[in-house]
């Protein structure tokens, strides 16, 4: 395909007279952008705070873009890709993390680049709202030599897509559009453009370039540093680098949600908005940087713009003054320009405008059936090497039954190396025995590798696989074992007794998750089992209250002992009531938000607890 380094602009929808002009959250322009740039396959895995882009995407008419979960973020990657060979634009969307997961792909897809326009959407947790780290994208989007581009807000983000196909088609690359957290959940004004038909290129029969073997990948190296200077040269001139003069007293370079908080604290400054942290126009950085007194770069988590422009020479201020963890706000910028000398100290620093709300520790929903697992495990005492979902928080008071959770499918394995230590006589022998747990759609996205190491391996573990019919952590959506699709339509739903059992399991139970007793004998009767026993905790997740609400359970105070057994399930409806036995508190059960799961009455010595009358 030709390199021109021209791009063929679309035109972008102005704030004409008319407009259709929509409050969108920043997922939803997003996805709007998508679509209107013509986008036909679209893939991926949710994970917040990317989840809502899929959904969104998966309300255009089917005609236009066909949209699905995939099982994990690399398959995501890997089914636009495809779609890309086939010619047509194709959109895989994660979050930060998820890029982890997909880098294999992308090192490669890199070096193909591209038939029809391939654009990752990523987006990252500045302040670590819900993730496993505060990874920048940006670092890894420029170490795989990936152009990434950066809306500052939802209003941006329509057009940033359209151009993002535009420069990966033009410039034979997959393009990368980042976002954050801030950017992804908030709302703003957006006008909405035509989608355009984008016509279907043919498969580009070349397997010098479309097959990464040793031969062909060495002469793909070059290609891709030549790459790099031409998209320089081509952010240069973009519209999307915007140039505002004002002052010369300071300069400030920035791109994203940055740009707003820069704008609100130091309105006076100079600034330099770049359309994203690589490649970048380095002569329009000089002369920016010529051109102030002081230059500044202010972005949030790792200094990429800054270092960059540090190697080149450039005298500029950035994380000495703007922190690398965290998300930034108006304040934390107001703080930094103000500890570099730039604005005055009013005395209104971070304590004036930061309010912090009451600590409300995250708790499992009433009536979650995660929480009978962790509680068969606490007695049995067992080693448990947790994963990444809802029962997470089971790692935390009262449950307090989660050892170790590293990523997403790392729990069996996990385990795996902690049996293996078990009987190592030179380094004393741990007693308790190893328990991995894991969610149904975690186990889909990459239990399944480890499970079958863990088999052909002879670990003498067991894996509790907490299947609750949904991806709960991320807000419901569907997964190859819930046998429904993004759109909502039927398809094959995936039995786990008979995966495991195909892979070689040997001891596989499936049981009520709401059955203390059955679950307390699977566990010990697994934990007796040489080898890899496979215990699925089944129940449905109590995401939709009104759907699985049973009979709320009351407590009888009369013979309530306040012994506080019930306060272990950690169950957010049991609270104390103003009644005391014997200097402790009788609880009582708030009958709107229990579920009827009954754990409670299952562990009460008393038989204090019984459903409820409703009177
Ligand atoms: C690599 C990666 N992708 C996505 C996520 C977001 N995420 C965290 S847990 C999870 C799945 C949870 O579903 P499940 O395993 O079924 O457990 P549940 O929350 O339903 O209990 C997802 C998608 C992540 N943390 N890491």
């Amino acid at each position: 395909m030709a390199q021109t380094g021209r791009v063929a602009k679309t035109a972008a929808p102005s704030a004409r007279p008319n407009a259709d002009v929509r409050p969108l959250m920043g997922n939803e322009a997003l996805a709007r952008g998508a679509w209107e740039a013509g986008v036909r396959v679209a893939a991926a895995y949710p994970g917040t705070p990317s989840t809502e882009i899929l959904e969104a995407l998966s309300g255009y008419p089917e005609e236009d873009v066909y949209a699905q979960w995939s099982t994990n973020e690399k398959v995501s990657l890997d089914v636009a890709m495809g779609a890309s060979f086939e010619g047509v634009r194709a959109l895989s969307v994660m979050k930060h993390v998820g890029l982890n997961v997909a880098a294999d792909a992308l090192m490669s897809m890199t070096y193909i680049g591209v038939n029809g326009g391939l654009v990752i959407i990523v987006c990252d947790d500045p302040g670590i709202h819900s993730s496993q780290n505060e990874q920048d994208t940006r670092a890894l989007a420029r170490f795989a030599m990936v152009p990434v581009l950066e809306p500052s807000d939802a209003q941006e983000a329509p057009a940033f897509m359209r151009h993002a196909y535009e420069i990966s088609e033009t410039f034979d690359t997959p393009v990368i559009v980042r976002s954050t957290t801030r950017l992804s959940h908030t709302r703003s004004p957006v006008v909405l453009g035509e989608r355009i038909e984008v016509a279907r290129r043919e498969f580009d029969d070349n397997p010098v370039k479309n097959v990464m073997i040793p031969s062909h990948a060495r002469l793909r190296h070059p290609v891709l540093l030549e790459r790099e200077a031409k998209l320089g040269k081509y952010f240069e001139t973009s519209a999307l680098t915007e140039l505002e003069m004002l002052g010369r007293a300071a300069g400030v370079i920035t791109t994203s949600i940055s740009h707003g908080y820069v704008k609100e604290v130091l309105g006076d400054a100079s600034v330099l908005k770049l359309a994203g942290s690589y490649p970048l126009p380095e002569r329009k950085i000089r002369d920016f940087a010529a051109s102030v007194e002081r230059l500044f770069v202010v972005e949030e988590l790792e200094p990429v713009i800054e270092d960059q422009i540090r190697a080149w020479g450039i005298k500029v201020d950035g994380k000495e003054f703007f922190p690398r963890d965290g998300e930034f706000s108006p304040e934390v910028v107001r703080a930094g320009f103000v500890k570099a000398g730039a604005l005055p100290d009013m005395g209104i620093g971070d304590d004036v405008f930061h309010i912090e709300p009451t600590p409300r520790p995250p708790v499992l929903c009433p009536g979650c059936p995660h929480t009978s697992a962790y509680m068969v495990l606490r007695q049995a005492e067992a080693r448990v090497a947790g994963d990444i979902g809802c029962y997470t928080l089971a790692a935390i008071e009262p449950l307090r039954a989660i050892d170790t959770c590293v990523s997403m499918g790392s729990s069996i394995a996990n385990a795996t190396g902690m049996a293996k230590t078990r009987g190592m006589t030179k380094t004393g022998v741990e007693q308790r025995p190893v328990v991995a747990t894991i969610g149904d759609s975690t186990f889909l996205h990459s239990g399944l590798p480890p499970l079958i190491d863990a088999v052909y391996n002879n670990a003498d573990i067991t894996v509790m696989l907490l299947d609750n019919h949904i991806v709960a952590m991320t807000g419901g959506q569907d997964h190859p074992g819930t046998g429904k699709t993004l759109r909502g339509e039927q398809t094959h739903r995936v039995d786990y007794e008979s995966v495991c059992r195909s892979v070689g399991v040997k001891w596989v139970r499936t049981v009520d998750s709401y059955d203390l007793a059955a679950m307390h004998k699977a566990l010990r009767e697994a934990i007796d089992f040489k080898g890899v026993a496979v215990i699925i905790s089944d129940r449905e997740c109590v995401i939709d209250p009104v759907k699985v609400k049973g009979i709320a359970m009351e407590v009888r105070a009369e013979s309530c002992t306040a012994c506080q057994s019930c306060m272990n399930v950690g169950c957010p409806s049991i609270s104390w009531s103003d009644e005391w036995f014997d200097g402790r508190h009788k609880v009582k059960i708030d009958p709107n938000t229990c579920i009827g799961c009954t754990f409670c009455a299952q562990v009460c010595p008393s038989d204090s607890i019984q459903p409820g009358t409703g009177l």
